[in-house]
């Protein structure tokens, strides 16, 4: 019978970058996805940008963006890196989105029908001076347990201590500096605490989808327990699903002032992006029943599924809150989730010093091969959530004893015969050759353990049979049989016979390596591989194409660049950007990717000679005070800068810039004292013999900056420390 699955993967946040512990649970989907097709399953796989929240809106003005075209940015960074990555979603969708806003408003007015929306006032802490609530990871102070200085309003990074963000000690905003004061604002709640609640999550924990699989891992049944409690427990709360103004996102029908909070609309997502997805399809013809998917009633009848693959961090939302939500709206409630864990690199958590907070965008500006990733990603996933560990010294064995010495090897040993020998043109294959590969294969293991998501447990298995056609092709020494007189029919039925056995590894393969699946098609000359329950071989007379290149072995030079370039980008940049991350935890305190998000500056595009109006706005410029300008001992270029641009440490005392100038040639620095110019803000700062270097003014100069003098700028009168330059 054939399945009709909606896939989704979770929605990454839309003020950061996509990072390599993104990737694990979205190839992981991938997969899975191209297996099911592979196997005749219908699937529509969505994915959309979670776009809404305090960090997004604070990140926006801080870029001197509307949050729309942040996320408009965004959208597109994110897109492009999945398909780099060959994460081939149906639609990327955004939760910024009429679709999303229609989905939500209903959801929520079918859920207030059924008396589980409750108001109530609650008090929380608010920052007088930029006017809006706090979040509790905008609240800085002492930690009410140790002391410890800088803590966020949540929880204690240097004791661990959890608490209420009123009792920190000091308090301030992490938005402006300044003393928040307790303020008391009505809340919107969905009452997860109702019986009915409780009772349909008991129920929904024990299901199954329609293969028969557990609806969740053991780990996350586990959890459910944890939480729901035993039998006649009550253990849920009602959950806080509003937000005061001023805040990015779709304002509440019927309360003016008061918006959806963003874990409310982000995985009502998925269901936009799939609703947006019918569309585009309609356009061009296409019907997808989108209710049959969406409507209890309607995907009951027609067995429908609906499966999210997410991050065990977010495993509270979506197996309480969203399938609580679907069910009470008269919604489909989830089929299954599969939760993926973290990703360490070397058994450590990913760290920018190291330069292990590898960006999806720098492992391909340095030219790495995203299948190899892939690959490896794939033999570390067995369908738990455990964590998953980059080992990169293993990557790099993995890759080239398996992919190059073991699957290419198998045709670049006998394809060039055929080419030569035989203009390109198979024999039959032998048979009992073939039978006792296809023997070897243990019938349907590969299937099943793709079905299950244990990529881990595919692989070994499609490498063991790789060993079968090797073994084959050592046995027979086509290279031997080349040399001697009268072994021409027996060296082209060799070759043939490794190369059927070739096919049917790509396909094994193909759900994990597309690309390469599709280099292959090429050079066998075969229509797109489907999963066979029967293999013919391939027919003598088939022609097949020249063998080109399949894949090249990693060096670990290429990796150690890859460190290289996410080390360098320790810059200001990444520092907000931890800053950012941090923040973004306001939105969930469970939200651990986006913690890991890095805004390092990306390289400038390359083939184009115009930057795009997104490019520049990268660039930070303001306007600098320079209160002290000095001579560098030893240094025969530099001055020593001191730039206010309106910074302040903690404290509120004007904290300058220092940044060393190449300008004493031009300029004395008593004379540059008290002068306005204009800073780049956000260059990553630079240790230098004489200290560190954080930023850079702008001077013109001619061309190779010597003959014509230097100039540095000033802008008009009535331009102040700070202001931004655009
Ligand atoms: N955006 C959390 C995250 O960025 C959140 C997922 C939403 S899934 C509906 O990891
Ligand atoms: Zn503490």
């Amino acid at each position: 019978m054939s399945r009709k699955i909606l896939v989704t993967n979770a929605l990454p946040y839309a003020n950061g970058d996509i990072h390599l512990g993104h990737l694990v649970g979205y190839i992981q989907a991938d997969i899975w996805v191209r297996y099911q097709r592979m196997r005749g399953h219908a699937v529509h796989y969505v994915c959309a940008d979670d776009t809404h929240g305090t960090p997004v809106m604070l990140r926006a003005e801080k870029e001197g963006l509307t949050p729309e075209q942040l996320i408009a940015r965004v959208h597109g960074e994110h897109l492009r890196d999945f398909t780099d990555f060959g994460v081939a979603f149906d639609n990327y969708h955004s939760t910024h989105s009429a679709e999303n806003r229609a989905y939500a408003e209903d959801i929520y007015a079918k859920l207030k029908a059924a008396s589980l929306i409750d108001t109530r006032a609650i008090e929380q802490y608010y920052d007088p001076v930029k006017e809006m609530f706090l979040p509790d990871r905008f609240i800085k102070g002492e930690c009410p347990k140790c002391g410890a200085a800088d803590q966020y309003g949540d929880n204690c990074e240097v004791c661990g201590a959890a608490y209420a963000p009123t009792e920190l000690k000091n308090p301030y905003s992490a938005v402006s500096g300044a003393k928040p004061v307790l303020r008391t604002s009505e809340h919107y709640f969905f009452r997860l605490s109702d019986e009915r609640a409780v009772a349909f999550l008991r129920d929904w924990t024990r299901g199954t989808n329609t293969a028969g699989e557990r609806r969740l891992q053991a780990e996350a049944a586990n959890k459910m327990k944890e939480w729901l409690g035993e039998e006649g427990e009550n253990k849920l709360s009602d959950w806080d699903i509003s937000r005061d103004a001023p805040y990015f996102g779709f304002e509440i029908p019927g309360a003016p002032g008061k918006y959806f909070y963003v874990w409310l609309d982000a995985p009502i997502g998925y269901l936009a992006s799939f609703r947006n997805l019918a569309g585009k399809r309609a356009a061009a013809g296409e019907t997808i029943a989108v209710e049959d998917y969406t409507d209890a009633a309607r995907a009951a009848a027609a067995g429908t599924e609906m499966v999210h693959f997410i991050g065990k961090d977010i495993l509270y939302f979506h197996a309480l809150f969203w399938p609580a939500m679907l069910e009470f709206a008269g919604y489909r409630a989830p089929s299954q989730l599969c939760v993926n864990g973290f990703l360490t690199v070397d058994g450590a958590k990913m760290s920018k010093s190291r330069g292990t907070f590898i960006t999806a965008r720098s492992y391909i500006e340095q030219k790495l091969n995203p299948e190899w990733l892939r690959y490896y990603f794939a033999g570390k996933s067995n369908g738990t959530m455990e964590d998953v560990d980059l080992n990169l010294d293993d990557m790099i064995a993995k890759v080239n004893s398996d992919l190059v010495g073991k699957f290419v090897n198998i045709a670049s040993r006998c394809a060039g015969f055929i080419a030569k020998r035989f203009d390109g043109r198979l024999a039959a294959s032998d048979i009992a050759a073939m039978l006792e590969f296809e023997s070897a294969h243990r019938a349907g293991v590969v299937a099943r353990a793709y079905d299950e998501r244990d990529y881990s447990r595919a692989l070994r298995e499609i490498m063991r049979l790789a060993d079968v056609a090797n073994q084959y092709v050592n046995d027979h020494k086509p290279w031997e049989l080349a040399k001697q007189e009268g072994q021409e029919a027996h060296l082209h039925e060799v070759c043939s016979t490794a190369l059927t056995m070739f096919r049917d590894l790509t396909t094994y393969l193909k759900p994990v390596l597309p690309a390469l699946a599709g280099q292959v098609e090429n050079f066998l000359s075969l229509d797109a591989l489907a999963w066979q329950d029967e293999w013919a071989p391939l027919p003598a007379g088939h022609a097949i194409n020249a063998y080109q290149h399949l894949m090249t072995r990693i060096e670990r030079k290429q990796i150690d660049a890859l460190l290289e370039a996410n080390r360098e980008s320790l810059a200001p940049a990444a520092a907000a950007a931890a800053q950012d991350a941090k923040n973004a935890k306001a939105a969930s305190s469970q939200q651990r990717h986006a913690e890991k998000q890095q805004h390092a500056a990306q390289a400038a595009e390359t083939a184009s000679a115009h930057i795009s109006i997104d490019d520049f706005t990268k660039v930070d410029l303001r306007i600098a005070r320079i209160v002290d300008a000095q001579h560098v001992e030893g240094a025969d270029k530099l001055i020593r800068l001191q730039l206010d641009i309106g910074e302040t440490d903690e404290a509120g005392n004007p904290k300058p810039r220092q940044v060393f100038a190449g300008i004493k040639s031009a300029y004395d620095p008593a004379a540059l004292v008290g002068r306005l110019t204009v800073m780049v803000a956000n260059l990553a700062p630079r240790k230098m013999k004489f200290g560190m270097s954080e930023g850079m003014v702008l001077a013109a100069s001619d061309a190779d900056g010597k003959n014509a003098g230097l100039y540095i700028l000033s802008p008009d009168d009535g331009a102040a420390p700070g202001m931004r330059v655009k």
